[in-house]
């Protein structure tokens, strides 16, 4: 598939907005600013950006606890989301959800989701809704290697095969489940290996590499698009920090740290831009001081609105659908 200039630029701009949005979420959690658990997406970026960029608008994702670089791709709004992190009123959730519950139903971001192994699920149930609506959109469904373990991982790319369902699985194997190497918890080394009980197409791809994983991504929409149901992609990759902020990861191997930090696909791509001519060193410059600019506004956005009150901790427990029903 060819890959323009422009959507190489994008590309990059986009990986650089959550490289600066995870960088601060750090900052301001070792300074006491975001309340609740952290996970972040440092090392990760290549991959939801590469993803997001083959989706249409209408078209949904689904999320992960460590969903912030899924929803920055799909067109969530910094502002609203870095206000949720704060837990303050005009956050996405209204700051009760904090930053493992944003959602954006208008943009198709079917929420990040606290419990491992859900989006598969949630993946699937959007996939049948679009088969029995009849349109033609697609649902990708982000979700880490410790989640393949789950049932819910086999059960959904049972059903997505047998109703051939719109849906592109995306694993983000970066090698850990908390603290345990992907070789203690699976005896397989490729997840993508799993897709052959299921009869469906699985790739594994180098998930530090935005335009292997953009070609990957191409396929298999088209694939879901045409009627011809689901792909599972794996996407190599590592986690550059602890599970969440405040784990000290000492159980990573130094060697393994810095062999794949020598691999950053920030680093990489913006070498790669360069050295084939599509963007200046300046170029670069320029978009890291535009997309950062947007990150402080993001911050003094969330420093500067109000805390819910209290009254509001009993509003909008349930659901919509639960206080209709109810009205009847
Ligand atoms: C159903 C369920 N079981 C266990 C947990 C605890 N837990 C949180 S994250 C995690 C590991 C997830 O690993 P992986 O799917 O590889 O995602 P990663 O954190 O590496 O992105 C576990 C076991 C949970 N949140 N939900
Ligand atoms: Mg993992």
């Amino acid at each position: 598939m060819a890959i323009s200039n422009d959507l190489m630029k994008d590309l990059y701009a986009r990986m650089r907005r959550i490289r600066d949005f995870e960088n601060a979420a750090a900052k301001l959690f070792a300074e006491g600013k975001v309340p609740g658990f952290v996970h972040l997406y440092l090392g990760e970026e290549a991959i939801a950006p590469a993803v997001c960029k083959c989706l249409r608008d209408d078209d949904f994702i689904t999320s992960t606890h460590r969903g912030h670089g899924h929803i920055i791709a799909k067109g969530g709004d910094l502002n609203y989301m870095m206000a949720e992190l704060f837990a303050r009123e005009t956050g996405y959730c209204k700051g009760k959800g904090g930053s493992m519950h944003i959602a954006d139903r208008d943009k198709g971001i079917l929420g990040a989701n606290g419990i491992v192994g859900a989006g598969h699920c949630i993946s699937t149930g959007a996939g049948l809704s679009i088969k029995i609506r009849g349109t033609d959109q697609v649902c990708v469904c982000f979700f880490g290697d410790g989640s393949t373990n789950q049932g819910t991982f086999h059960e959904s790319l049972n059903m997505a095969s047998i109703w051939k369902l719109p849906i592109i699985f995306v694993c983000e194997n970066n090698h850990y489940g908390i603290s345990m190497s992907q070789g203690r918890h699976q005896a397989i080394k490729d997840v993508a290996d799993r897709a052959a009980a299921y009869n469906i197409p699985g790739v594994s791809v180098d998930g530090n590499d935005p335009l292997a994983v953009y070609e990957a991504a191409g396929e298999a929409v088209a694939r879901a698009r045409a009627g011809k149901g689901p792909t599972l992609i794996e996407c190599k990759t590592y986690r550059q920090h602890g599970h969440f902020e405040g784990d000290p990861a000492t159980y990573k191997p130094k060697e393994e740290q810095a062999a794949w930090m020598a691999k950053d696909p920030l680093t990489l791509f913006a070498k790669f831009l360069i050295d084939n001519s599509i963007l200046s060193a300046d170029e670069i410059q320029a978009i890291d001081e535009r997309v950062q600019a947007e990150i402080d506004e993001a911050i003094a956005f969330a420093d500067a609105q109000p805390l819910p009150t209290p009254e509001s901790a009993v509003v909008d427990v349930y659901s919509d659908i639960v206080e209709e029903v109810r009205s009847r």
